[in-house]
């Protein structure tokens, strides 16, 4: 009734909320330049959205986001730090932080470890996994808003919990995972539901 459970928790718009802080740099630096409503996204890459309206807009688009500051000025997701600082008290339940920097390397990584330890505290540095590649590791769920997750390993150990975005919340319900609606949505019956 009770195995225990380990669980990989996304970052950027799981935890921190990318989205909202990328919009609000973004018109604050590019005031004259056409923006995409949250509402109006659709598709993981903001880049390519931002190029498909105007081809100068993918690489201003980067910009925002390859600058000192974007990661850890980030804002926490509703409910997200207690969600996750809960979870990691159940008993048999090992919770980690598994997200994708970006490959400018200069900022983004000291930024993520940083953004952890102000709003989760420095104990849960030791929870931590970088990687490009989430289906080389192992865990019983993966929680992330990006609806494919691919890389080198064709079968990972996990099952991936599509947390909902402004980008995927129109995405149709077949062939996509099972949907966690918010940090208020029922996570715990999720998890128990791998406890077999
Ligand atoms: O570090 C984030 C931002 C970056 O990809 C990483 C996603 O990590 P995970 O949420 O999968 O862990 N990123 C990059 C681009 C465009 C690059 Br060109 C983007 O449009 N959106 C995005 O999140």
């Amino acid at each position: 009734a009770s195995k225990r459970l380990r669980i990989l928790v996304d970052m950027d718009g799981v935890l921190a909320d990318f989205e909202g802080g990328f919009l609000k740099k973004y018109r604050a630096r590019y005031p004259d330049d056409p923006y995409i409503r949250l509402e109006d996204r659709r598709g993981f890459w903001v880049s390519a959205q931002y190029g498909h309206l105007r081809s100068d807009l993918c690489d201003k688009a980067i910009s925002i986001w390859e600058s000192k500051n974007f990661f850890i000025e980030l804002e926490p997701l509703p409910g997200a730090v207690e969600a996750v600082k809960e979870m990691s008290k159940l008993k048999n339940t090992d919770v980690f932080i598994c997200t994708s920097p970006i490959n400018l390397y200069s900022h983004c990584p000291y930024e993520k470890y940083a953004w952890i330890e102000k709003h989760l505290g420095h104990d849960f540095l030791e929870q931590v996994i970088l990687t490009r590649d989430k289906t080389v590791v192992s865990a019983d769920i993966l929680i992330d808003d990006k609806p494919d997750i691919l890389g080198v390993e064709p079968n990972p150990t996990w099952e991936h919990i599509l947390f909902t975005a402004c980008h995927n919340k129109h995405l149709p319900p077949c062939s996509i995972p099972r949907r966690l609606l918010s940090w208020d949505d029922d996570w715990r019956g999720i998890l128990d539901s791998k406890r077999q």
